[in-house]
């Protein structure tokens, strides 16, 4: 039954339906599946297919387009129940997120944002197409402990690494722990950039900033 709801979920996604998404998403947390599990097993299988799809000239952007919205309405179907999941409620970090400059992927960034916040973190979400210096003046004015960039292209992922030297340049860098990610970025990337850690996804991206500061 849930299957068949995720197989439905990631059908949604590739026929860019938004009223769809968000009925399933709808019935899914009347099941009470696990929202995170309907992101992971439902929508996300749906966004990769039309992304291979359009590596291959198969789908366009239009399509691609419409995709991103079905998910993202769906999200926002089930945000509530994924916050509300939260049991930890003392602020344990402030974290400054962003998708690197000249990339406006959000998806995954707002999923890392809202993971942060669900576990006790306070989020400050710059968007998308995020400069060096809009990071660095973020983290100065709300006294950020993690900065978290996110870069779906492989060439803003370089945009990661001047976040990085923007923070040292600022004096900063002592201060944060960075966190990367997205899907072309990778451990070696991070090591190399001399990021102190990298998230495979949201979930990933909350343990290892906890394991980093301690807390
Ligand atoms: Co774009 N796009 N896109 N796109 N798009 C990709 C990334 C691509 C791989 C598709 C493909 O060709 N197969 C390809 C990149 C190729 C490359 O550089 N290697 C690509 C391209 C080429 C482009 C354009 C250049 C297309 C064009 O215009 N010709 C263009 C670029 C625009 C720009 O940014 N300047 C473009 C545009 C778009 C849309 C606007 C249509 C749309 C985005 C809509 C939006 O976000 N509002 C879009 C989409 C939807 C995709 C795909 C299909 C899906 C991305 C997504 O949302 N995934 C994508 C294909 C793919 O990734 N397989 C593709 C779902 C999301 C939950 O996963 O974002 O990976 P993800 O996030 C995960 C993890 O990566 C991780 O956790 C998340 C949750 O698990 N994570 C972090 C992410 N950020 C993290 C940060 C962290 C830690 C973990 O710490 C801070």
């Amino acid at each position: 039954m849930t299957e068949e709801l995720f197989e439905a979920m990631c059908q949604s996604v590739i026929d860019g339906d938004p009223d769809e998404a968000m009925e399933l998403a709808r019935e899914s947390l009347t099941e009470g599946v696990d929202p995170l599990e309907s992101i992971d097993k439902g929508y996300v299988p749906g966004i990769h297919h039309v992304g291979d799809r359009f590596h291959t000239g198969e789908m366009y952007l239009p399509d691609m387009m419409a995709a991103a919205r079905a998910m993202q309405q769906a999200i926002t179907v089930l945000e509530p129940e994924m916050l509300a999941r939260a049991s930890k409620r003392q602020v344990v970090g402030r974290v400054v997120i962003g998708t690197a400059k000249g990339d406006i992927h959000e998806i995954g960034k707002n999923l890392v944002g809202m993971m942060f916040m669900a576990d006790g973190f306070e989020v400050h979400d710059l968007g998308v197409d995020v400069t060096p210096d809009q990071f660095v003046d973020k983290v100065r004015e709300v006294g950020a402990n993690v900065v978290g960039v996110s870069a779906l292209l492989t060439t803003t992922m370089l945009g990661q690494r001047a976040v990085i030297q923007a923070l040292s340049d600022a004096g900063l860098r002592d201060g944060v722990k960075v966190i990367v990610g997205g899907a072309p970025v990778n451990r070696a990337w991070a090591a190399e950039i001399g990021a102190d850690g990298y998230g495979e996804d949201a979930v990933g991206a909350v343990a290892i900033t906890r394991t980093l500061l301690g807390v």
